[in-house]
């Protein structure tokens, strides 16, 4: 019997598009899913664990956090060279789980390093930001979330009104600048035949998550096969 690996799949898109949301669903789902029969993956897929970069848990997290947070300013390309750190604190771990079978829900991956430091006024140059990432586990999947501007300020605007606490912006949170940023995600999905764009602009939570979900049974079995990748090399 072929020993199976773990599925790296990755989430990515702008904030506010329900990354995190359908990362929780799909992990529960692959966990709950029935090993054989109707419904089941196959016996290809048995646990799943959700993973968030950036990990603010970690020194270089919390760095980062109090970054995001406005708490400190930081050098561009240093702070390019901060997350893709965290990343990297990360991989031991990350292939050992993969190794066990277990397969990894990603909030947001070396893509969103690119996709937000591209996106910054004072340009680091594409090719300069891909280095500091080159290697890493090439995930199996990347699931793009798009959602449209309109519905993406609607939702912020939300967030603010319903919080008991007033809600504060993290410093990327502007839409101006995520428009940038899906910009930039353009460009990285250009000729990558592991990408697939979901568009979220009025579909409700299910309809998306089954859409995901079918997505990954159709992959399941091919890459679990495969030895997992590196990624941009
Ligand atoms: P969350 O809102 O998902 O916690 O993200 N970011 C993220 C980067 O600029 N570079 C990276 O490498 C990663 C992983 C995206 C916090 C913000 O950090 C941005 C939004
Ligand atoms: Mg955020």
């Amino acid at each position: 019997m072929i020993k199976r690996r773990g599925m790296l799949i990755v989430l990515e898109g702008c904030d506010g598009c329900g990354k995190s949301t359908q990362a929780r669903k799909l992990v529960d789902a692959l966990n709950t899913t029935p090993r054989e029969g109707e419904g089941s993956l196959g016996g290809h897929v048995t646990h799943a664990e959700l993973w968030k970069f950036p990990n603010r848990d970690t020194a270089i997290g919390r760095l980062i956090d109090e970054y995001l947070q406005n708490k400190c300013e930081m050098e561009d390309h240093a702070i390019h060279l901060l997350f893709a750190a965290n990343r990297w604190e990360m991989v031991p771990c990350l292939l050992e789980t993969l190794e066990k079978g277990i397969s990894v829900i990603m909030d947001r991956y070396a893509f969103s390093g690119l996709a937000f430091s591209a996106a910054k006024k004072k340009k680091l140059g594409f090719q300069w930001c891909k280095i500091a990432d080159q290697g890493l586990p090439r995930p199996d999947l990347v699931l793009y979330l798009s959602l449209s501007s309109l519905e993406m300020e609607a939702r912020w605007n939300k967030k603010e009104r319903d919080g008991t606490m007033v809600y504060i912006r993290e410093r990327y949170e502007k839409v101006a600048f995520q428009n940038q940023v899906q910009a930039e995600y353009g460009k990285l999905m250009m000729g990558e035949d592991n990408w697939h764009v979901i568009e979220v602009n009025n579909k409700s939570i299910e309809v998306i998550h089954r859409n995901l979900l079918n997505i990954i049974k159709d992959n399941v079995k091919i890459s679990t096969e495969k030895v997992i990748g590196k990624l941009w090399l």
